[in-house]
């Protein structure tokens, strides 16, 4: 698959105002910081198309991002959405706005029924937090196919990423029984490029 064409279509301040249902989606989700935003701009292969910060929380909204893709193998052309969902867990936010952020969440992952697929991003360093396991009991209980991607894998040596790939896959067999089918895992990196490529080709057979 390849990205032909990427642009940022609105932020919303909740489900209710988002774009209609007309198109497949893939949503990014994951703490503040964790970097969603870096993650759809090297999928799109475009420096500034979500915008990045090194001050966590800065997506407060749900942000939709049209994208045209052309698959050579199965020559054709597909348009759908991306979305930079909140950023959670930043300590700094007052308790209700953080409520409200989770209830926005919540009615997402639970109505948006052009969602194919929940693009889960955890820190490798630091992954399975509270409000990870949070999304993950929400897109169970949805039954909402999940790629968890362990993000900023640069920082750790490669046998340490691959213990901490087989650390989520234990814990998520354990919790979840019976759900090989929804969840996946894969490290990723940003900086480096690891991971994109299997992204890409995931995100091309989900469109199908
Ligand atoms: N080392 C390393 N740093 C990264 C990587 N991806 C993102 N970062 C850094 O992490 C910080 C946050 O990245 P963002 O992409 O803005 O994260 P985000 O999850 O969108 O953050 P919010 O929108 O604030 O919730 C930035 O300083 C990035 O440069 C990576 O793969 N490796
Ligand atoms: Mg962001």
């Amino acid at each position: 698959m390849k990205i032909v064409k990427a642009t940022y279509l609105i932020s919303s301040p909740s489900f209710d105002l988002c774009p209609k249902l007309n198109l497949p989606e893939y949503a990014f989700i994951g703490r503040s910081n964790v970097g969603k935003s870096s993650i759809i701009n090297a999928l799109c292969q475009q420096k500034n198309l979500a915008k990045t910060s090194g001050t966590p929380g800065k997506t407060q909204l749900i942000n939709h991002f049209e994208i045209i893709s052309n698959s050579v193998a199965k020559g054709k052309q597909d348009k759908w959405y991306i979305v930079d969902l909140p950023g959670y867990g930043f300590a700094q936010v007052p308790l209700a706005v953080k409520k409200s952020w989770q209830q926005t969440i919540h009615d997402y992952l639970a109505k948006r029924t052009n969602l194919v697929v929940l693009v889960l991003l955890m820190d490798i360093r630091h992954p399975m937090t509270d409000l990870d396991v949070q999304m993950l009991n929400w897109a169970f209980d949805s039954n909402l196919p999940t790629q968890i991607l362990l993000t900023k894998a640069d920082k750790l040596k490669s046998s340490k990423v691959r213990s901490a790939q087989l650390g989520v896959e234990r814990e998520l067999r354990e919790k979840y029984e019976g759900a090989d089918h929804l969840f996946a895992v894969e490290p990723f990196s940003s900086l480096s490029g690891l991971g994109v490529k299997v992204l890409r080709k995931q995100m091309c057979e989900w469109l199908d």
